[in-house]
């Protein structure tokens, strides 16, 4: 069983350096839109078939969805395991050349299913270097990628940080509620802000320097931005095994049922304390 999850995870290390490579020549847009609505880069659509074509050859994966197709593309029902994917997170950074991301979640239940039923999680950041984190088994791991996808690990259980540092949030501020922003009034007084545009990037940083990154819901777009399957689920699985917490506002990410496969949420992660804060302050 867990042979199959090392399977999933070494065809995603093996996957993310041709990502890399692939992406100098595919910075233009493609005349598509995303289910979501959004513009898709020739890249997304690059790092969505291989990562298509790797994870479904592999027999344990009955499924792959992803942020960049309208349906869960179908291999085998009965299989044990079930991968969602945000295959370039951040994408919109490729243009100005700064960070983005691989993220995955890899679920012992068909598409679209509850945060309870992930096995492992886990994303590739395209930084400086490459590097790939995996949350499962209650740990997490921190490993630099070599380009032919072998995985040299550099931290063998990442934690938040105790210390809370950074911060970063997303949204026009004047579409911020007021309960949100009464919250961050009190967040910038305490921490420094961190902002890339790329949520993996963004992520990556409170776990490195501890404190939170959240994507709110939006006056007039109550939903947020972010989608809990490929960005919400697999993100709050990775911080909470380091030892923070994920909320939608009101409870764990991970508690948080889809409704459909690309549905919005708003999405906070990180220090356990400012995010019992966050979830006092929305509930007033
Ligand atoms: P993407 O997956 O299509 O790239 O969109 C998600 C990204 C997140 O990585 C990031 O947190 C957010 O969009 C940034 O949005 P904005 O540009 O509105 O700040
Ligand atoms: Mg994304």
């Amino acid at each position: 069983m867990s042979d199959a999850i090392d399977e999933i995870l070494d065809a995603v290390a093996a996957t993310a350096p041709e990502v890399r490579d692939g992406l100098a020549g595919r910075r233009v847009y493609e005349s598509g839109e995303n289910p979501s609505g959004e513009q898709q880069l020739e890249a997304d659509v690059y790092a969505d078939e291989l990562l298509e074509e790797r994870l479904l050859d592999i027999d344990a994966v009955g499924s792959y969805a992803s942020e960049e197709r309208d349906d869960v593309v179908e291999d085998d029902p009965d299989a044990e395991y079930h991968v969602a994917a945000d295959p370039l997170d951040g994408s919109s950074n490729l243009k100005s050349n700064n960070t983005m991301g691989t993220l995955f979640g890899v679920y012992e239940s068909p598409l679209p299913a509850s945060g309870r039923d992930l096995v492992a999680s886990g994303f590739v950041l395209y930084g400086p270097i490459t590097t790939m984190v995996v949350a499962r088994d209650g740990g997490v791991t921190e490993a630099v990628l070599e380009d032919d996808g072998t995985r040299q690990v550099v931290d063998e259980d990442l934690s938040l940080p105790e210390e809370p540092t950074v911060y970063g949030f997303g949204g026009r501020v004047p579409q911020w509620t007021d309960d949100f922003a009464g919250y961050v009034d009190e967040v910038e007084d305490e921490l420094k802000l961190r902002y890339g545009g790329a949520m993996i990037g963004d992520v990556n940083q409170v776990l490195t320097y501890g404190g939170i990154f959240g994507y709110p819901g939006l006056e007039g777009r109550p939903e947020g931005k972010l989608r809990l399957l490929f960005e919400g689920h697999p993100i709050a699985y990775v911080v909470e095994s380091a030892g923070g917490a994920s909320s939608n506002g009101e409870r764990s990410l991970l508690d948080c049922e889809p409704d459909g496969l690309h549905q919005r949420t708003p999405l906070f992660v990180g220090d356990d304390g400012y995010i019992d804060r966050l979830e006092d302050a929305l509930g007033e």
